[in-house]
């Protein structure tokens, strides 16, 4: 059954106790265990990106503290993906700043996603937008997830990216499903956007068929040189009720609180894991901005009395 923007707008419009109760019956529901996964992230490739993505401190064109670098070598990534697994994350999602990978990179990439299931490890990608072969290259080197995100609505998002149209992601996002991978696609909160836009993208991704197994929910991290440097992004119980209405309209999949979560601070982000949010990234960086030391967000789970995603990975917590 589909979701309409309109059902989406008038959960925004519930009152908070009520769209939290809602939200939190939902979660439990589908997630007994009440776990949290942990998602660790690498860029493999940084900077230097042709596309102008308003929000990425990774696009040439803009002016920010980032220096482009080249490809990371399969060594180089192993050891990274080992510490994450010391450190108690599920999946070790690999991204790079491109708007397309060339074929002999997908060769590079398929030999990373290899060694890092033979750590045990979920895998994860993001490596822009992919030809149907490429996809399929990716599949059959047994790539776990591929994360795209539709980031905001249709008609908010010319207004933030021109160098791409938003069919081009809903393409990218038929052919990662025909390769037989689960899909990871969310966006951001608090680019400019209207609620009613807000509603219009969770819409989107509810209706996805299916819908996203993973849906990370960013708050814009407003990076200077960027054009959104100024943006003063939403009132963080706007970000919450976002979430809520993620998990209602999206029942069984993972919803992850992603980017911009040092921003949000304790309360708040408790308030998410309440509303329905189950999966965080975990560890000190994200792609090239700060997030949270993996201590602090050991001791907010702890102190919240979660669990995090494999049972035999809980004594990290303590
Ligand atoms: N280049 C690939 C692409 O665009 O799909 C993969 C990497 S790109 C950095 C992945 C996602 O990071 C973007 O779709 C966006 O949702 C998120 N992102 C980038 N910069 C951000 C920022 N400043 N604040 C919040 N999220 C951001
Ligand atoms: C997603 O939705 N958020 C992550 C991941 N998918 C690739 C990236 C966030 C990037 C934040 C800005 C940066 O660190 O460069
Ligand atoms: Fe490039 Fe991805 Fe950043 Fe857009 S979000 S500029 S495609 S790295």
């Amino acid at each position: 059954m589909s979701t309409t923007v309109a059902q989406v707008l008038e959960l925004y419009e519930l009152p908070m106790n009520e769209l939290m109760a809602r939200a939190a019956t939902t979660h439990r529901e589908n997630f007994p265990e009440g776990d949290i996964e942990l998602a660790t992230l690498l860029s493999i490739k940084t900077g230097g990106c042709p596309e102008d993505c308003g929000y990425c401190p990774q696009a040439a064109r803009y002016h920010t503290d980032v220096k482009a670098t080249k490809m990371l070598d399969v060594e180089e990534v192993l050891e990274a993906a080992r510490a994450a697994k010391e450190a108690g994350s599920n999946r070790f999602c690999m991204g790079a700043a491109w708007r397309e990978p060339k074929d002999h990179d997908i060769e590079k990439v398929v030999a990373m996603i290899k060694g890092v299931k033979d750590l045990g490890l979920e895998t994860c990608a993001t490596l822009g937008m992919l030809a149907p072969e490429q996809a399929k290259a990716l599949g059959d080197a047994g790539l776990d997830f591929y994360n795209h995100n539709l980031d905001t609505s249709e008609d908010f998002y010319a207004s933030v990216i021109k160098t791409r149209d938003y069919q081009d992601r809903l393409d990218t996002l038929k052919s990662v499903r025909s390769a037989g991978m689960s899909v990871c696609c969310g966006g951001i909160i608090g680019m400019g956007e209207t609620r009613a836009q807000r509603a219009a993208f969770i819409a989107k991704l509810a209706n996805l068929d299916p819908y996203p197994e993973s849906v990370p929910i960013n708050h814009l991290v407003p990076v200077p040189g960027t054009p959104l440097a100024d943006q003063k992004g939403v009132d963080p119980l706007e970000f919450v009720r976002t979430i809520a209405i993620a998990r209602i309209t999206m029942p069984t999949a993972r919803v992850r609180l992603s980017a911009g979560r040092q921003e949000l601070g304790r309360a708040i982000q408790a308030m998410c894991f309440m509303a329905g949010a189950n999966s965080i990234f975990y560890g000190d960086k994200l792609l090239t901005t700060n997030n949270p030391e993996a201590d602090a967000d050991r001791e907010l789970l702890a102190d919240l009395g979660l669990k995090t995603k494999a049972a035999s990975r809980a004594e990290v917590l303590v």
